[in-house]
């Protein structure tokens, strides 16, 4: 059990939520899919791309239930949760389709219900099954999930390990003001507020530097010092770990003690209503992730990627006699890992971005069981802003891909002014992603990755989203993309079927 949590209340309300979520079940079968990935990843898109489809007849051949024909209604209704923000469909998909520009960040969790009427495809099911199924969309920041191990570290804990990571080499060099500053405070310091907040400031400083780092992108907890939202400035965000605390109870008054009372409260206010009421409810995960960026950030950008996917996994699936489990009364029983963007690459390299994210995620997939059923990786595109083409180049036939690249996006020395087409080769992906792995493995510490295996060159820029022809009526058609259909057959196809 971890040590100071969440109490038998929490508890209670778990099974509460649970209860009252099976119980709208009986009258409407929904299913849960929680959308998430680190920052910049694609959950917007992909939602924005998911539901479009959905709505407008889009080209979803491997999505049995619409191939077949046996859906026949499928609208946006009232997300049943009315303390969640609405996911804003509409806005999102009037960047993308009307002003072929990509939608604006979201800092938070959102949530959209779509509902499908089917017939289900064997008569046994037509006499039971209601026909409808509501799909409940949740999009939440990946850092958040980062956060959900902290539920079971206590204060010194928390601060045992932050000040491990920043120690190390990769961090080092960003963690010294702070660490410098925090050790200076000592475990006896008198609390006072303006110390703590010099203290939080830095730390938050620290993180972010880490977060700039190409080669680091991935986050360090706490989650929301890099994404407040309205926690902004409140003291659950303003305290920080300390290093080298003693055994044994924070002294009264000392600014160890305040931090510590801070830091449970984070947990207990941000990061437990977080699990509770979203995380532990979730049916479905698609985790979005940006292998191309790692790839092209270099092997320490793809071992960070690798060590912030294990982290991720290890939520999904805590051990039998985990903390976690024993908070979980329902089980994700799907996890689709999905390298995004893929529009980026020609379509021969399509199967080698799925076989890198593969080998990226493969051994934490083992370490927690997960590498059978339940798990997969694709790799997709939600919204394709490319199309595919060749040209001669010194009697080769180059495979290449052709869209408009965003205003000031420069190749080559060419800077793009958003508006003509352009093609570009952007270079191959191995073909044996274990080449690429055992160097990493070998080489990652000594830094001699590149003279080993030479990182592939890849050339990318940005492009706008794809121009929409209309339709005679005014139809839009819907918004092309690569193996979406696939992505949703894995994960809801079955409870349409
Ligand atoms: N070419 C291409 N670019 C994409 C695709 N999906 C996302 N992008 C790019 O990635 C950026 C981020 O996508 P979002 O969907 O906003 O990412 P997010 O995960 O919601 O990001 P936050 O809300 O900031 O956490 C977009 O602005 C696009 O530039 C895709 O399928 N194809
Ligand atoms: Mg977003």
């Amino acid at each position: 059990m971890a040590p100071n949590l969440t109490s038998f209340k929490d508890d209670a309300l778990i099974a509460f939520d649970n209860l009252t979520d099976r119980a709208s079940g009986l009258v409407n079968p929904s299913i849960r899919l929680g959308v998430t990935g680190l920052s910049r990843a694609g959950k917007t898109v992909f939602i924005s791309s998911l539901v479009h489809n959905l709505l407008n007849g889009g080209r979803l051949p491997v999505f049995e239930p619409v191939r077949s024909g046996r859906v026949s209604k499928i609208r946006l209704e009232p997300q049943p949760d009315d303390a969640v923000p609405r996911f804003q469909y509409e806005d999102h998909i009037a960047a993308l389709v009307r002003d072929r520009i990509w939608p604006d960040s979201t800092r938070a969790i959102s949530q959209l219900r779509i509902t499908l009427d089917f017939e289900s495809a064997s008569g046994w099911n037509r006499l039971f099954s209601a026909g409808r199924l509501s799909l409940d969309i949740v999009d939440y920041p990946g850092e958040w999930l980062l956060d959900l191990p902290l539920l079971a570290q206590d204060f010194k804990q928390f601060s045992d390990n932050s000040v491990a990571r920043a120690r190390a080499p990769g961090r080092a060099n960003r963690s010294a003001d702070w660490l410098t500053l925090a050790s200076s405070a000592g475990p006896t310091a008198i609390a006072d507020e303006s110390s703590a907040r010099r203290l939080a400031e830095s730390f938050t400083a620290y993180l972010k530097a880490c977060k700039a780092d190409a080669s680091s992108p991935s986050t360090l907890p706490p989650g929301r010092f890099l994404m407040p939202g309205d926690l902004e400035g409140s003291p659950a965000l303003t305290f920080s770990p300390l290093p080298d605390l003693p055994e044994g109870r924070a002294p009264k008054g000392s600014l160890w003690a305040m931090m510590e009372r801070r830091y449970e409260a984070y947990k207990k206010h941000v990061v437990g209503p977080f699990f509770r009421e979203h995380f532990a409810r979730l049916d479905r995960q698609i985790v979005l992730v940006d292998a191309l960026q790692a790839i092209n950030g270099g092997p320490e950008a793809l071992l960070d990627l690798e060590q912030a996917l294990a982290d991720v996994l290890a939520c999904f699936r805590p051990g039998t006699n985990s903390w976690l489990s024993s908070f979980l009364t329902r089980r994700i029983d799907k996890v689709l890992i999905a390298a995004t963007k893929a529009d980026h690459l020609h379509h021969e390299s399509h199967d080698r971005l799925e076989r890198i994210t593969a080998r990226l995620v493969s051994r934490a997939a083992a370490r927690i069981g997960m590498s059978g059923a339940g798990l997969e990786v694709m790799a997709i595109a939600s919204v394709r802003a490319t199309r595919e083409a060749t040209v001669d180049h010194g009697g080769h036939t180059l495979p290449v891909i052709v869209g408009t690249p965003i205003a000031g996006e420069k190749i080559n020395g060419e800077t793009f002014d958003g508006e003509g087409k352009t093609a570009i080769f952007p270079g191959d992906l191995p073909d044996d992603p274990e080449v690429f792995f055992r160097a990493l493995d070998v080489d990652a510490s000594a830094k001699k990755f590149g003279d080993v295996h030479p990182m592939p060159e890849l050339s990318f820029v940005r492009f706008r989203p794809p121009h929409l022809e209309e339709t005679g009526g005014g139809l839009k058609l819907s918004v092309p993309h690569i193996r979406l259909d696939r992505a949703m057959q894995f994960l809801f196809g079955d409870r349409l079927a």
